[in-house]
Formats: structure tokens, C-alpha cells, sequence
């Protein structure tokens, strides 16, 4: 996984329009590549052969089939017997929003590829290539066909404000890094209620929901439960977010994620955004706490040794690199 977006090579702004294209690379969260993922224990098996949010009361656990590195890419030959895995929740939901399934009903068509009245159906990756009836996962096998947990088959969008400010220490001077002697960034993080990870507070973009909005949405929902503010400040403080959020921001990536729950149907993709307040003014100021999909919300130190949740550690490197920050 750590290699994945340095070889990812994708550049903000372009579409790639090939089916498989060597640049795109292999996922490594959403496999199981059969192999220890900690090589320094032996007995360990991948943890990404479990597929993520199974084995609750409602939904049995499922193992992805293993996909060796070499066997990823469509274009190799491969005697691959996939999993299939649509959850209940998704398979039953009578929701608008959620696709039907067309390869069991053949009177569903989809326009796939398309920017259609309910969502944006097409990657950052380009034209992705239709396989009986369903989207092919233009970064390869990923040992379950369905769409697992995930509502549309093809692309999912979601959105990832990533909120930063420097590291000061009593006496508001920023922290340098006694080894890199670079300054210290910290980043908005929250602890995933689903599997307990450090994320992003990121999440889907809901229907026809435009970007900005799902960036300003989902970091008020998963960060911003002020159980003590009165109702004034509340207000302020939400006003001064949504002016930061419209106005500021670089875009850090876009593309798709290696997150667990993607599928040889199914699979995310983001646009990430840094909102950085560098001088202590507005969003540095914010006091966090959990909401919504989030146990927990918190400023957490920007650095190579927090391990996140799918490709969220390619992101603030990226947002380090920016900042000159340590990593
Ligand atoms: C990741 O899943 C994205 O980067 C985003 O952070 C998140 C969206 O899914 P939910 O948090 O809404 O489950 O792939």
C-alpha cells in the first residue's frame, strides 16, 4: 500500500482513458494477497483478507479468495473463483440511491460511465470497462464480485476535508521535529467507529450533493458535536467553517482509494481537500469531538508513523510535502 500513490502518478485535473492502464496502480487494502501482512510475525495472515463490516449478528464473516501481486491486473491469466458478496443491508434497501442489481435483473440499465440524475458514475480514472453487465475494478482483482457494503456498482465518491494547523508548544512557537528539524503539522483525525481506525473525516457524497457541500457536511458531522456551546457560538463557528470551506482549500488528490470494502464491482474514489490555517485564526482554534460515523475526534500529530485507514497516509503525506512539514 505504501507504494500506491507514488506509482499512482495521477495528476489532479485528467482523466486517463484506458481500460487497463499499467499507471493505475494495484490495491493492496482491498485483497488479500494470501501473503503475512506483519513479516515479523509468521503466523500472521493478511488483514485484509477479512472483508471489513462482516461477521456481525446480521451478516456472516467473509474471506476474500487471495489474489497474489502478480495476479492483480485483469490482463493476466489467473484461475481466479471470486467470492461474491452483496451485504443484506444493501442487497434489501429499497432506497433510490442504492443500484439494483443488473446482472440479476435484466430489465435495470444503468448508464454507466455517465453523470446520471442521481450521481456521478464516472472515475477519475477514465472510460472503466463493462463485464457482464457490471463495472470492472479498473485496479484489478480484488477477491469478491458484488458490491459488498457499497450502495452503486462503479465508482463510489466520496469527499475528505483534511483540516490542519501547525504543532506550537506553551509559548505558541511551532514545533520542530527532533529528527527531520522540519515543523510539526497536526490534521483533524477521528478513531472510525466500523474498524477502529485514525481516518480522515471523510465520507460519500450523498445524492447530487456537490463536493463542497459533502466536505463541509461530513466534517461537521463527524467532528463538530459541541455538547457545551450555546447556540450563538455554535452559529458563528459554523459560519466561519463554511466561509474557510468555500474559500479556501488546495485539492490534495483525486482518484480512487484502496479502501477494504472495494470489490471487482465496486470500489471508492475521493477528492481530498487541505484546509490549512496556519495562524491560529479560525479552524486551528476548533475544540473537536466525535459525532456520527466517528467514536472519537481529536488534533493529531501529521507523521509516517500513524498508520490510517485506506489510502488516508498518501493523502497527508501529500498535504506534509505541501506545508514542508515533517512526515
Ligand atoms: C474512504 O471512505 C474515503 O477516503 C472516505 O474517507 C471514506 C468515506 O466512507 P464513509 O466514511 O462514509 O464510510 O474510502
Amino acid at each position: 500500500m505504501g507504494q500506491f500513490l507514488s506509482r499512482f502518478n495521477i495528476h489532479l485535473h485528467t482523466r486517463m482513458h484506458q481500460y487497463e492502464n499499467n499507471l493505475i496502480p494495484i490495491h493492496y487494502k482491498c485483497r488479500n494477497c494470501g501473503m503475512p501482512c506483519d513479516k515479523s510475525k509468521s503466523e500472521t495472515t493478511c488483514v485484509n483478507a477479512k472483508y471489513t463490516r462482516t461477521g456481525t449478528k446480521e451478516q456472516p464473516l467473509v474471506n476474500r479468495t487471495v489474489v497474489p501481486d502478480n495476479k492483480v491486473r485483469w490482463s493476466t491469466s489467473y484461475d481466479y473463483h471470486p467470492v461474491e458478496f452483496t451485504s443484506e443491508k444493501v442487497k434489501n434497501s429499497t432506497k433510490e440511491y442504492v443500484d439494483r442489481d443488473p446482472r440479476f435483473d435484466l430489465s435495470v440499465t444503468i448508464p454507466w460511465n455517465q453523470d446520471d440524475r442521481l450521481c456521478d458514475r464516472r472515475s477519475y480514472h477514465g472510460i472503466y470497462k463493462i463485464v457482464g453487465r457490471v463495472p470492472q475494478n479498473p485496479c484489478g482483482r480484488t477477491g469478491i464480485t458484488g458490491r459488498g457494503h457499497l450502495g452503486h456498482f462503479g465508482p463510489n465518491h466520496a469527499a475528505d476535508p483534511i483540516v490542519t494547523r501547525w504543532k506550537r508548544d506553551a509559548n505558541n512557537e511551532i514545533v520542530i521535529h527532533p529528527t527531520t528539524r522540519k515543523p510539526v503539522l497536526q490534521f483533524v483525525c477521528i478513531l472510525r467507529k466500523d474498524t477502529r481506525e485514525y481516518a480522515i473525516p471523510g465520507g460519500m457524497v450523498e445524492k447530487k450533493e456537490k463536493v463542497t457541500d459533502t466536505l463541509q457536511r461530513e466534517f461537521h458531522e463527524e467532528t463538530l458535536n459541541f455538547p457545551d456551546m450555546n447556540e450563538r457560538d455554535k452559529q458563528k463557528l459554523l459560519a466561519t467553517i463554511k466561509d474557510v470551506f468555500e474559500n479556501g482549500g488546495i485539492r490534495i488528490y483525486c482518484g480512487y482509494v484502496d479502501d477494504p470494502r472495494n470489490t471487482d464491482n465496486s470500489w471508492m474514489e475521493t477528492t481530498a481537500y487541505n484546509f490549512h490555517d496556519g495562524s491560529n485564526e479560525h479552524l486551528a482554534l476548533i475544540n473537536v469531538h466525535g459525532g456520527s460515523d466517528a467514536l472519537s475526534a481529536f488534533w493529531h500529530d501529521l507523521g509516517s508513523e500513524t498508520p490510517l485507514y485506506a489510502s488516508h497516509a498518501e493523502f497527508l503525506k501529500n498535504v506534509a510535502d505541501i506545508h514542508l512539514a515533517h512526515w
